[in-house]
């Protein structure tokens, strides 16, 4: 990796461009992987690059479902392989949700190199190797294991497609996603949409999962039913707008 000055003003940014591009260099993160991460990389430049109001609620809620789910699953592509692998299985073993690799650019070579990679950062045991099932889509993320996310009733998709979000939530599934574009299909196709970069949404949600692992069952119930995704949506383009017209002296 290159160096980067921890007093650079881009430090964090940076750092994150530098995991993604080793991802690619040992081949766990695909380089269309490079270009996801650009986009998302200036709508959370728009969004202010931190967790926002609504997005620490909807975190709250995510944590909640992982909570009480009875097969949560935690799907993991080489994005969030490369940014996240130490959150990804510390929130695996908070929540007790399974890990399983699902990949939209699908080798038998890339999910075996990201499963020993998050092994080598202490997951015992990680799905997707198997993919002995299929979902309802047509491109390679169909493929699925048969006990994990086929069979899985929530579901956190981090950086996902819009067809295979819409597929698992046709499956009656309750599906999480975390997405810098608040205006992706993916966004507005989730049952709760965490609009933050998964390289603090992941960290937020082990801190909340750990806070929340006694909170009554009732309570974790009632904050499901009172979330509304379009609220939290309708937020992150409201921030997006106030910063613009801040940025810009009122002139957009
Ligand atoms: O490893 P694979 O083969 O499964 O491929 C993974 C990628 C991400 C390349 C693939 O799923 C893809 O092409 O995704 P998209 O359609 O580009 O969607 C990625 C979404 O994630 C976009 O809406 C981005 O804004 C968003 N995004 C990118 N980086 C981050 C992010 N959201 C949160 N945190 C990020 N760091």
């Amino acid at each position: 990796m290159s160096e980067i000055p921890e007093d650079h003003p881009r430090y964090d940014s940076l750092i994150t461009r530098e995991r993604i591009v080793e991802g690619v260099r040992i081949g766990i993160t695909s380089p269309q992987g490079l270009v996801a991460q650009g986009r998302g990389e200036s709508f959370d430049y728009l969004l202010g690059e931190c967790t926002s109001e609504s997005a620490s609620c909807a975190e709250k809620v995510a944590v909640a479902m992982l909570l009480l789910a009875r097969r949560p699953v935690i799907s993991v592509n080489g994005n969030t392989a490369a940014l996240v692998p130490d959150g990804l299985v510390a929130l695996s073993e908070v929540t007790g949700a399974s890990l399983e690799v699902n990949l939209f650019h699908r080798s038998e070579t890339r999910v075996g190199k990201i499963i020993d990679h998050l092994r080598s950062h202490g997951a015992t045991d990680v799905l997707g190797g198997k993919g002995d099932a299929r979902i309802d889509v047509n491109h390679d993320r169909a493929v699925v294991d048969g006990a994990g996310i086929y069979a899985a009733d929530v579901v956190l998709v981090p950086l996902e497609d819009g067809d295979r979000c819409q597929a698992l939530v046709h499956m009656g599934k309750s599906v999480i996603a975390i997405d810098l574009n608040p205006l992706s299909r993916t966004s507005r196709t989730a049952s709760v949409t965490i609009v933050d970069n998964v390289t603090r949404a992941i960290d937020n949600m082990v801190e909340l999962a750990l806070d929340m692992d006694c909170t009554d069952k009732d309570v974790l119930r009632e904050s499901i039913v009172s979330f509304d995704n379009e609220d939290v949506l309708s937020s992150a383009l409201e921030l997006i707008r106030e910063r613009l017209l801040y940025i810009s002296g009122g002139i957009v």
